[in-house]
């Protein structure tokens, strides 16, 4: 039986002494050297009694080692859940506890505080660093090389990624193989992805944009990445003129752009330059042009199904637009009153439907019937429109949603948070626009009758059990909150308040 991912992958340019990974010291990982570590690393899981469909956590810093973990959790069949290395303890806790994962692998600096998951009822802790120490690795050094792929079915997980949810509780989304692989190898074709392809890689790879799309679409078209562990503006300008292209969040073209350093010399070479995971403003693609030349190719993902839509490679990448759906996803703008599709042209919620739609989410049935039409339409919460020769806008959202430099918050799960802490009768948490991130959080707070909140040991508290990124950047008082008939609280109009907060009105 084959394993149509791994076969895919990294079977067809596995025995190559070509090189795969550029490493920031220079050092060069082939695709062999890899596919060496990651059989090793299969063998240890496998002698760890995981099985197939068993799932391994990673919260591991972006190394060569932690990629090589996702590869043998593809050969091993066991399903890979990365997570955010700011996630704190108590997020952690819930991802382990939710997925039932097997195994956690962490940094060593992080196993005294993750001790307790270790304790948690057939939970194994292991570790694993960016230089490949670690006690993975030391049971690793012994095994052999090469091992028996596991074989898989297309419908078979591969991967289980959390994504927040509107109610504050975290959704795994069930990514089955064919659902990667359907659309690693359309976005290769689409965006001409070949063995030449040097991809300089900057974002993290707990997310699909830095692992399944950047990474899985050099993987496929046997080319290879300068792999740095971070975005680091001078890291990227002095190695722009060894790759021929990037993919970035909107944060990373601004940043460039305020750089005087970034010219159009340095991108002479490139070929290709993709943004995605939160709306690129037309100004940075006018302003991108500009300076190098260069027309930055926006598509547009989920979690749930991957990529739905892209500019094209060849024709007009229209800015402010995501493109047209790829070969194989259907697109409906519907109206999310009825469900129905609305008049061509109006705007509505954007629904998708192809090979690239997940499977659901993880334990959370009537969470799946909500989101996931019975005819395999998912609902994707985002707002649009389709225009005459069917570019794509998407004009907002209809979930309660914050993009911050490419990551989504879910206010819900931190007013959870400021709402108990004392002192507090009720919060709000918007987003407001931020120059560096596209959006930032803002938590507004309602005061018990006659306290006067300590906004210092609220913070505090939302620091302890939030990740760094979904931290308000500024809370205030208020008196009240607006609500509209219904009680509900009109954050549209609070929205509208506090826009000029960090940039100029
Ligand atoms: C860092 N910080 C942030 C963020 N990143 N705060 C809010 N939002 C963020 N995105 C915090 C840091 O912890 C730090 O806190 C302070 O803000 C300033 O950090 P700075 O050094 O400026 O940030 P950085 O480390 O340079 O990171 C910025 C970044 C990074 C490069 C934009 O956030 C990033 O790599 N984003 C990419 C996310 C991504 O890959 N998303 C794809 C999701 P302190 O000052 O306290 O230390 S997948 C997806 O969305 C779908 C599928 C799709 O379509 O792709
Ligand atoms: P995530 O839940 O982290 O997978 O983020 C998916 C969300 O990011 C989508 O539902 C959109 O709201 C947003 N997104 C991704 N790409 C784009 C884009 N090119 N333009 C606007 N929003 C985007």
């Amino acid at each position: 039986m084959s394993n149509p991912l791994y076969d895919q992958l990294f079977g067809k340019h596995g025995g190559q002494t070509t090189p795969f990974l550029v490493l920031e010291d220079g050092a060069v990982v082939t695709h062999a050297d890899f596919l060496d570590v990651a059989a090793r690393f299969a063998h240890v899981l496998t002698r760890a009694e995981m099985s197939p469909g068993d799932r391994l956590a990673a919260q591991v810093e972006k190394s060569s080692w932690a990629l090589a973990l996702y590869a043998a959790c593809v050969q091993s069949g066991i399903v890979f859940l990365p997570l955010n290395t700011a996630y704190t303890v108590d997020e952690l806790t819930y991802f382990i506890e939710d997925s039932g994962a097997r195994t956690l692998v962490c940094d060593a600096s992080r196993k005294g505080a993750l001790a307790a998951i270790g304790d948690l009822p057939g939970v194994r802790l292991e570790t694993l660093n960016p230089d490949g120490s670690g006690s993975l690795a030391d049971q690793a050094e012994s095994m052999p090389t090469d091992y028996p792929t596991i074989g898989r079915e297309e419908s078979d997980l591969a991967a289980l990624l959390y994504t927040s949810g509107t109610t504050g509780r975290s959704k795994g989304a069930m990514l089955t193989q064919g659902n990667l692989l359907s659309n690693t190898l359309i976005l290769a074709e689409s965006w001409r992805f070949d063995a030449r392809d040097v991809l300089l890689h900057v974002l993290p790879i707990f997310h699909t944009h830095g692992l399944f799309v950047a990474t899985n679409v050099t993987l496929v078209a046997g080319g290879s990445m300068i792999f740095l562990p971070r975005f680091d503006l001078d890291q990227v300008i002095a190695r722009l003129p060894d790759a021929t292209t990037l993919m970035g969040v909107p944060t990373l073209y601004t940043r460039l752009l305020d750089a005087p350093g970034f010219t159009a010399d340095l991108t002479r070479d490139m070929r290709l330059f993709i943004s995605g995971s939160a709306p690129l403003l037309a100004e940075t693609h006018a302003r991108f042009e500009k300076r190098t030349g260069h027309r930055i190719l926006e598509r547009y993902g989920m979690t749930e199904t991957n990529m739905n839509t892209s500019n094209p490679y060849d024709g007009e990448r229209r800015a402010g637009t995501v493109g047209f759906p790829l070969p194989g996803v259907e697109l409906r703008i519907t109206d999310p009153a009825t469900g129905e599709d609305v008049a061509a042209g109006n705007v509505g919620q954007i629904e998708v439907r192809g090979p690239n739609v997940f499977k659901g989410y993880w334990q959370m049935p009537e969470k799946t019937a909500a989101e996931l039409r019975p005819n395999g339409f998912f609902i994707t919460g985002d707002i649009g429109r389709v225009e005459e020769d069917g570019y794509v806008h998407i004009v907002g959202r209809n979930k309660d949603v914050i993009i911050s430099g490419g990551y989504n918050i879910y206010p819900k799960e931190i007013e959870l948070v400021l709402d108990e802490q004392p002192g507090v009768l009720e919060s709000a948490v918007i987003g407001v626009p931020h120059a560096d991130f596209g959006e930032t959080v803002l938590g507004l707070i309602v005061p018990d009758p006659d306290v006067d909140p300590d906004l210092e040991t609220i913070a505090g508290a939302a620091a302890a059990s939030l990740a760094r990124f979904k931290h308000p950047r500024k809370l205030l008082v208020v008196d009240e909150l607006p609500r509209n008939t219904m009680g509900k609280v009109q954050k549209n109009l609070l929205r509208e308040k506090y826009k000029s907060l960090f940039v100029p009105a």
